[in-house]
Protein backbone atom coordinates (compact mmCIF):
# COMPACT_ATOMS: atom_id res chain seq x y z
CA UNK A 1 0.00 0.00 0.00
CA UNK A 2 1.19 3.32 -0.43
CA UNK A 3 0.22 6.93 0.28
CA UNK A 4 -1.03 9.35 -2.50
CA UNK A 5 -1.17 13.25 -2.19
CA UNK A 6 -4.31 12.95 -1.92
CA UNK A 7 -4.77 10.40 0.64
CA UNK A 8 -2.15 12.41 2.35
CA UNK A 9 -4.19 15.67 2.32
CA UNK A 10 -7.30 14.26 3.22
CA UNK A 11 -5.48 12.60 6.46
CA UNK A 12 -3.69 15.32 7.76
CA UNK A 13 -7.12 17.37 7.93
CA UNK A 14 -8.94 14.78 9.69
CA UNK A 15 -6.45 14.80 12.22
CA UNK A 16 -6.33 18.36 11.95
CA UNK A 17 -10.21 18.66 12.64
CA UNK A 18 -9.64 16.31 15.45
CA UNK A 19 -6.90 18.59 17.22
CA UNK A 20 -8.76 21.81 16.98
CA UNK A 21 -12.18 20.67 18.50
CA UNK A 22 -10.35 18.78 20.88
CA UNK A 23 -8.73 21.63 22.41
CA UNK A 24 -11.32 23.78 22.05
CA UNK A 25 -12.75 21.63 24.60
CA UNK A 26 -10.40 21.46 27.02
CA UNK A 27 -10.23 25.26 27.26
CA UNK A 28 -11.98 26.89 29.84
CA UNK A 29 -14.45 29.45 29.82
CA UNK A 30 -12.35 32.82 31.44
CA UNK A 31 -9.51 33.91 29.45
CA UNK A 32 -5.77 33.60 30.86
CA UNK A 33 -4.89 36.03 32.64
CA UNK A 34 -2.81 39.31 30.37
CA UNK A 35 0.86 38.47 30.80
CA UNK A 36 2.75 40.59 34.18
CA UNK A 37 3.65 43.65 32.40
CA UNK A 38 7.07 44.65 33.41
CA UNK A 39 7.66 48.26 34.38
CA UNK A 40 10.53 50.30 33.74
CA UNK A 41 12.64 51.26 37.25
CA UNK A 42 11.84 55.07 37.41
CA UNK A 43 14.41 57.31 37.95
CA UNK A 44 15.09 58.70 41.21
CA UNK A 45 14.75 62.20 41.60
CA UNK A 46 17.56 63.42 44.45
CA UNK A 47 16.11 67.16 44.28
CA UNK A 48 12.84 65.99 45.24
CA UNK A 49 14.06 63.57 48.10
CA UNK A 50 16.16 66.58 49.44
CA UNK A 51 13.24 68.97 49.05
CA UNK A 52 10.83 66.05 51.53
CA UNK A 53 14.10 66.54 54.08
CA UNK A 54 14.15 70.40 54.04
CA UNK A 55 10.59 70.26 54.77
CA UNK A 56 11.01 67.79 57.98
CA UNK A 57 14.09 69.71 59.05
CA UNK A 58 12.02 73.11 58.75
CA UNK A 59 9.54 72.15 60.94
CA UNK A 60 12.75 72.30 63.78
CA UNK A 61 13.48 69.07 66.17
CA UNK A 62 10.82 66.40 66.16
CA UNK A 63 11.10 64.76 69.47
CA UNK A 64 7.89 62.54 69.81
CA UNK A 65 5.43 64.79 72.69
CA UNK A 66 6.66 67.92 70.82
CA UNK A 67 4.13 70.39 68.83
CA UNK A 68 6.96 70.16 65.91
CA UNK A 69 6.55 66.24 66.11
CA UNK A 70 2.96 66.58 65.75
CA UNK A 71 2.86 69.28 63.16
CA UNK A 72 5.16 67.12 60.75
CA UNK A 73 3.31 64.15 61.66
CA UNK A 74 0.35 65.69 59.79
CA UNK A 75 2.32 66.73 56.79
CA UNK A 76 3.75 63.29 56.26
CA UNK A 77 0.56 61.77 56.37
CA UNK A 78 -0.87 64.23 53.94
CA UNK A 79 1.79 63.81 51.61
CA UNK A 80 1.70 59.39 51.42
CA UNK A 81 -1.99 60.42 51.08
CA UNK A 82 -1.43 62.50 48.12
CA UNK A 83 0.82 60.11 46.16
CA UNK A 84 -2.17 57.57 46.67
CA UNK A 85 -1.37 55.52 49.81
CA UNK A 86 -3.79 53.94 52.21
CA UNK A 87 -2.42 55.38 55.50
CA UNK A 88 -2.62 53.78 58.74
CA UNK A 89 -1.84 56.18 61.81
CA UNK A 90 -0.69 53.57 64.45
CA UNK A 91 -1.06 55.71 67.83
CA UNK A 92 1.15 53.85 70.80
CA UNK A 93 2.18 54.73 74.39
CA UNK A 94 5.58 54.12 75.36
CA UNK A 95 7.39 54.60 78.59
CA UNK A 96 11.11 56.35 78.01
CA UNK A 97 14.28 55.53 79.89
CA UNK A 98 13.52 59.05 81.74
CA UNK A 99 10.41 58.27 82.79
CA UNK A 100 7.96 60.54 80.39
CA UNK A 101 5.26 58.53 78.72
CA UNK A 102 5.63 59.44 75.01
CA UNK A 103 2.72 59.34 73.00
CA UNK A 104 4.21 58.20 69.65
CA UNK A 105 2.53 57.32 66.08
CA UNK A 106 3.53 54.88 63.94
CA UNK A 107 3.03 55.98 59.89
CA UNK A 108 1.93 52.86 58.10
CA UNK A 109 1.51 54.17 54.38
CA UNK A 110 0.40 50.79 52.34
CA UNK A 111 0.37 50.26 48.28
CA UNK A 112 -1.94 47.38 46.77
CA UNK A 113 -2.87 46.26 50.45
CA UNK A 114 -4.99 43.30 49.27
CA UNK A 115 -1.30 41.69 47.61
CA UNK A 116 -0.30 38.63 49.55
CA UNK A 117 3.18 39.51 47.65
CA UNK A 118 4.58 42.05 49.49
CA UNK A 119 7.97 44.11 50.78
CA UNK A 120 8.43 46.41 53.62
CA UNK A 121 10.27 49.90 53.19
CA UNK A 122 11.19 52.02 56.47
CA UNK A 123 12.96 54.36 58.35
CA UNK A 124 12.11 56.22 61.90
CA UNK A 125 10.68 59.82 61.62
CA UNK A 126 11.35 61.20 65.06
CA UNK A 127 14.36 62.90 66.09
CA UNK A 128 16.70 62.71 69.36
CA UNK A 129 15.97 64.18 72.11
CA UNK A 130 19.27 64.96 73.21
CA UNK A 131 22.38 66.13 71.19
CA UNK A 132 24.23 63.96 73.99
CA UNK A 133 27.38 63.54 71.45
CA UNK A 134 28.19 67.05 70.71
CA UNK A 135 31.68 68.33 71.46
CA UNK A 136 30.64 71.54 73.40
CA UNK A 137 28.92 70.23 76.42
CA UNK A 138 26.40 72.94 76.83
CA UNK A 139 24.63 71.57 73.57
CA UNK A 140 24.22 68.35 75.34
CA UNK A 141 20.58 68.79 76.45
CA UNK A 142 19.10 70.27 73.36
CA UNK A 143 17.35 68.25 70.67
CA UNK A 144 18.55 67.44 67.21
CA UNK A 145 17.65 68.71 63.94
CA UNK A 146 17.79 64.84 62.60
CA UNK A 147 18.29 66.42 59.07
CA UNK A 148 20.42 62.99 58.63
CA UNK A 149 19.25 60.91 61.60
CA UNK A 150 15.38 60.84 60.48
CA UNK A 151 14.93 62.89 58.30
CA UNK A 152 17.27 61.45 55.20
CA UNK A 153 15.68 57.99 54.85
CA UNK A 154 12.01 59.64 55.05
CA UNK A 155 13.19 62.12 52.44
CA UNK A 156 14.37 58.60 50.22
CA UNK A 157 11.05 56.80 51.19
CA UNK A 158 9.04 59.40 50.10
CA UNK A 159 10.16 59.95 47.08
CA UNK A 160 10.27 56.26 46.10
CA UNK A 161 6.79 56.64 46.98
CA UNK A 162 5.63 59.04 44.77
CA UNK A 163 7.83 57.25 41.90
CA UNK A 164 4.84 54.36 43.12
CA UNK A 165 2.11 56.77 42.14
CA UNK A 166 3.59 57.77 39.16
CA UNK A 167 4.81 54.22 37.77
CA UNK A 168 2.19 52.13 39.66
CA UNK A 169 3.10 48.06 40.24
CA UNK A 170 0.99 45.23 41.43
CA UNK A 171 3.28 44.28 44.41
CA UNK A 172 2.71 45.06 47.44
CA UNK A 173 4.86 47.92 49.46
CA UNK A 174 4.59 49.14 53.02
CA UNK A 175 5.98 51.82 54.25
CA UNK A 176 6.83 52.34 57.94
CA UNK A 177 7.84 55.05 59.44
CA UNK A 178 8.24 54.25 62.92
CA UNK A 179 7.86 56.88 65.93
CA UNK A 180 10.53 57.14 69.29
CA UNK A 181 13.46 54.91 67.93
CA UNK A 182 15.88 58.01 69.17
CA UNK A 183 14.81 58.54 72.57
CA UNK A 184 17.40 55.68 73.71
CA UNK A 185 19.61 55.89 76.71
CA UNK A 186 23.20 55.82 75.04
CA UNK A 187 25.87 55.13 76.85
CA UNK A 188 25.20 51.91 78.94
CA UNK A 189 21.65 51.88 78.47
CA UNK A 190 19.76 49.30 78.19
CA UNK A 191 19.14 48.38 73.77
CA UNK A 192 15.75 48.14 74.82
CA UNK A 193 14.83 51.61 75.30
CA UNK A 194 15.98 52.45 71.74
CA UNK A 195 13.26 52.08 68.95
CA UNK A 196 10.23 51.89 71.00
CA UNK A 197 7.94 52.36 67.66
CA UNK A 198 9.23 49.46 66.27
CA UNK A 199 8.94 46.83 69.07
CA UNK A 200 5.47 48.24 69.47
CA UNK A 201 4.35 47.39 65.97
CA UNK A 202 6.57 44.21 66.01
CA UNK A 203 3.74 43.10 68.82
CA UNK A 204 0.93 44.94 67.74
CA UNK A 205 0.93 44.35 63.40
CA UNK A 206 -1.18 46.63 62.10
CA UNK A 207 -2.79 43.99 60.23
CA UNK A 208 -2.62 40.61 61.86
CA UNK A 209 -1.36 37.69 60.48
CA UNK A 210 1.25 40.45 58.39
CA UNK A 211 4.07 39.51 56.46
CA UNK A 212 6.42 40.77 53.55
CA UNK A 213 8.66 39.00 51.91
CA UNK A 214 11.60 40.93 53.68
CA UNK A 215 12.08 44.54 54.61
CA UNK A 216 14.29 46.93 53.71
CA UNK A 217 15.73 50.15 57.01
CA UNK A 218 17.02 53.58 56.02
CA UNK A 219 18.66 55.34 58.59
CA UNK A 220 21.25 58.23 57.94
CA UNK A 221 20.91 57.62 54.41
CA UNK A 222 21.82 61.25 52.87
CA UNK A 223 25.68 62.29 54.55
CA UNK A 224 28.40 62.76 51.73
CA UNK A 225 30.34 59.74 50.77
CA UNK A 226 28.19 57.66 53.27
CA UNK A 227 29.53 54.12 53.83
CA UNK A 228 27.02 51.71 53.73
CA UNK A 229 28.70 47.97 55.05
CA UNK A 230 27.30 44.34 56.16
CA UNK A 231 26.37 44.66 59.46
CA UNK A 232 26.26 41.99 61.83
CA UNK A 233 22.03 42.39 62.79
CA UNK A 234 21.47 42.27 59.02
CA UNK A 235 23.64 39.73 58.00
CA UNK A 236 22.23 37.53 61.23
CA UNK A 237 18.79 37.64 59.49
CA UNK A 238 18.61 38.33 55.96
CA UNK A 239 22.59 37.44 54.93
CA UNK A 240 21.38 36.82 50.95
CA UNK A 241 19.28 39.16 50.65
CA UNK A 242 21.79 41.77 52.06
CA UNK A 243 24.65 40.45 49.71
CA UNK A 244 21.97 40.42 46.96
CA UNK A 245 21.17 44.34 47.55
CA UNK A 246 24.87 45.30 47.66
CA UNK A 247 25.63 43.17 44.20
CA UNK A 248 22.65 45.31 43.07
CA UNK A 249 23.95 48.45 43.96
CA UNK A 250 28.24 48.00 43.13
CA UNK A 251 26.44 47.34 39.69
CA UNK A 252 24.97 49.74 39.31
CA UNK A 253 27.83 51.73 40.14
CA UNK A 254 27.17 52.72 43.58
CA UNK A 255 30.08 50.56 44.68
CA UNK A 256 31.69 53.49 46.50
CA UNK A 257 28.77 53.78 48.81
CA UNK A 258 27.68 49.84 49.48
CA UNK A 259 30.95 48.45 50.85
CA UNK A 260 31.07 45.15 50.95
CA UNK A 261 32.72 44.57 54.75
CA UNK A 262 31.18 43.53 58.38
CA UNK A 263 31.52 45.60 60.86
CA UNK A 264 29.63 44.84 64.47
CA UNK A 265 25.70 44.63 65.95
CA UNK A 266 23.80 47.12 65.29
CA UNK A 267 20.68 48.09 67.04
CA UNK A 268 18.36 49.79 65.25
CA UNK A 269 14.72 49.30 64.24
CA UNK A 270 15.43 45.89 62.09
CA UNK A 271 16.38 44.34 65.06
CA UNK A 272 13.24 44.19 66.35
CA UNK A 273 11.55 43.84 62.96
CA UNK A 274 13.43 40.44 62.91
CA UNK A 275 12.86 39.17 65.90
CA UNK A 276 9.88 40.19 66.86
CA UNK A 277 8.29 39.06 62.96
CA UNK A 278 10.90 37.36 61.40
CA UNK A 279 10.68 39.30 58.28
CA UNK A 280 14.31 38.99 57.33
CA UNK A 281 15.11 42.90 57.05
CA UNK A 282 18.36 44.65 56.46
CA UNK A 283 19.34 48.16 57.36
CA UNK A 284 20.96 50.81 54.77
CA UNK A 285 22.93 52.63 57.29
CA UNK A 286 26.16 55.03 57.31
CA UNK A 287 29.23 53.23 59.21
CA UNK A 288 32.32 55.94 58.55
CA UNK A 289 35.54 54.64 59.36
CA UNK A 290 37.84 55.63 61.93
CA UNK A 291 34.91 56.72 64.03
CA UNK A 292 35.15 56.60 67.27
CA UNK A 293 30.64 56.41 67.52
CA UNK A 294 30.27 53.86 64.87
CA UNK A 295 28.71 56.89 63.13
CA UNK A 296 29.15 59.84 61.61
CA UNK A 297 30.92 62.70 63.19
CA UNK A 298 27.58 64.68 63.73
CA UNK A 299 25.80 61.95 64.62
CA UNK A 300 23.49 63.20 67.56
CA UNK A 301 25.51 66.61 67.74
CA UNK A 302 23.71 69.80 66.45
CA UNK A 303 25.82 69.49 63.76
CA UNK A 304 23.34 67.22 62.13
CA UNK A 305 21.58 69.94 59.76
CA UNK A 306 21.52 70.14 55.90
CA UNK A 307 24.82 70.48 55.58
CA UNK A 308 25.61 67.54 55.79
CA UNK A 309 23.07 66.03 53.42
CA UNK A 310 24.51 65.29 49.61
CA UNK A 311 22.01 64.58 46.93
CA UNK A 312 24.53 61.90 45.38
CA UNK A 313 24.35 59.48 48.57
CA UNK A 314 20.30 60.26 48.30
CA UNK A 315 20.77 59.10 45.00
CA UNK A 316 22.59 56.11 45.74
CA UNK A 317 20.38 54.96 48.06
CA UNK A 318 17.32 55.82 46.62
CA UNK A 319 17.79 54.25 42.80
CA UNK A 320 18.98 51.27 44.65
CA UNK A 321 16.15 50.81 46.69
CA UNK A 322 13.75 51.23 43.40
CA UNK A 323 15.38 49.15 41.58
CA UNK A 324 14.97 46.06 44.03
CA UNK A 325 11.33 47.25 44.43
CA UNK A 326 10.65 47.04 40.69
CA UNK A 327 12.56 44.28 40.16
CA UNK A 328 10.53 42.04 42.00
CA UNK A 329 7.72 43.03 40.82
CA UNK A 330 8.99 42.21 37.65
CA UNK A 331 10.33 38.83 38.81
CA UNK A 332 13.67 39.71 38.08
CA UNK A 333 14.77 40.62 41.39
C1 LIG B 1 22.49 52.88 69.14
O1 LIG B 1 23.10 53.90 69.24
C2 LIG B 1 22.37 51.97 70.27
N1 LIG B 1 21.88 52.54 68.03
C3 LIG B 1 21.84 53.39 66.88
C4 LIG B 1 20.46 53.46 66.39
C5 LIG B 1 20.20 54.81 65.96
C6 LIG B 1 20.21 55.92 66.69
N2 LIG B 1 19.91 55.16 64.73
C7 LIG B 1 19.74 56.42 64.71
N3 LIG B 1 19.91 56.94 65.89
ZN1 LIG C 1 19.92 58.69 66.40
Amino acid sequence: MYFNAKTIFWSILIIALCFSTSCKEDKPDTPPPPPKKEVKVPKFERDSSYTFIQTQVNFGPRVTNTPEHAACKDWLVGKFKSFGAEVIEQDFEAKAYTGTVLKGTNIIAQYNPGNKNRILLAAHWDTRPVADYDPDESNRDKPILGADDGASGVGVLLEIARQLNLNPIDLGVDFILFDAEDYGESKGGDYKTWCLGSQYWGKNLHKSGYRANYGILLDMVGAKNARFTLDETSMTYAPAFMRKVWKLAQGMGYGSYFVSEQTQILIDDHLFINQLTGIPTIDIINRPMKSETGFGDYWHTLNDNMDVIDKRTLRAVGQTVLAVVYRENNGTF
